[in-house]
C-alpha cells in the first residue's frame, strides 16, 4: 500500500512538472542592440494564453505587438522572425473583416519612464500540442514595432520597424534533436562564421 502511494505522488510529481515546462513560461525581450528589456510571462488558460509584459527602455507611446511565425530573434531588424503566426490563413488586423491572424494583438502603451506593464490575451491560442500552440513547430516569438498597428493594413498593420524580440519555444533542454553521444562531446565544435 505504501508503494502504491509512492507510485502515485510520484506519477502526480512528473505531470506537474511536464505542465510547467510549458505554462507559466517565461521569455526574455531583447532591443535590436541585443539588451534584455525585460520579460513577457505567458501562462495557458481556458479561452487562450495570457501574456504578462514587464518591460522598460521603450520609447514612450503606442506600440503594436504581434507573435511571429519563427522563434529566431536576429538583430537588429528581427527579419528572421518571419510573418505574424497565421495558422488559419486570415486577413492581418483586429478589425479587419477577414481577420485576424492569431498573432495579432491590440496596442501597448508605453508610459513617459519607458516601461509598460500590461497584461492581454490571445484568444485560441494554446502551449500545448496543436496548430494553434505558440510552441509549435520550433516555437514561435513575441515582436514589439516601432509604430501602432492600425488594424486592417496588410499585411501586418503598418506598424513600422520591429525593436523587440522574444523567442516563444522551450527550453534547450527539453529538446530531443541534439546528438546525445558522450564519445562526441570530447571534441569541442567548431564555431560556424558568424
Ligand atoms: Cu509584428
Ligand atoms: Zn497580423
Amino acid at each position: 500500500m505504501k508503494k502504491l502511494i509512492l507510485f502515485i505522488s510520484a506519477s502526480m510529481l512528473l505531470t506537474a512538472c511536464n505542465s510547467q515546462l510549458r505554462s507559466p513560461l517565461e521569455i526574455e525581450m531583447y532591443n535590436a542592440a541585443g539588451d534584455s528589456l525585460g520579460t513577457a510571462k505567458l501562462t495557458e488558460q481556458s479561452d487562450g494564453v495570457q501574456i504578462k509584459l514587464k518591460l522598460e527602455g521603450l520609447t514612450p507611446g503606442f506600440h503594436a505587438i504581434h507573435v511571429h511565425e519563427f522563434p529566431k530573434c536576429e538583430g537588429p531588424d528581427f527579419k528572421s522572425a518571419g510573418n505574424h503566426f497565421n495558422p488559419d490563413s486570415k486577413k492581418h488586423g483586429l478589425m479587419h473583416p477577414e481577420g485576424s491572424h492569431l498573432g495579432d494583438l491590440p496596442n501597448i502603451e508605453v508610459g513617459g519612464d519607458g516601461t509598460v506593464d500590461a497584461e492581454m490575451m490571445i484568444n485560441k491560442a494554446t502551449l500545448k500540442d496543436g496548430k494553434n500552440s505558440l510552441l509549435s513547430g520550433e516555437g514561435t516569438s513575441l515582436i514589439i514595432h516601432a509604430g501602432q498597428d492600425d488594424g486592417v493594413s496588410q499585411p501586418a498593420g503598418n506598424a513600422g520597424e520591429r525593436i523587440a524580440c522574444g523567442k516563444i519555444q522551450l527550453e534547450e533542454a527539453d529538446k530531443d534533436d541534439e546528438p546525445q553521444n558522450p564519445a562526441e562531446t570530447g571534441e569541442e565544435k567548431k564555431e560556424a562564421g558568424t
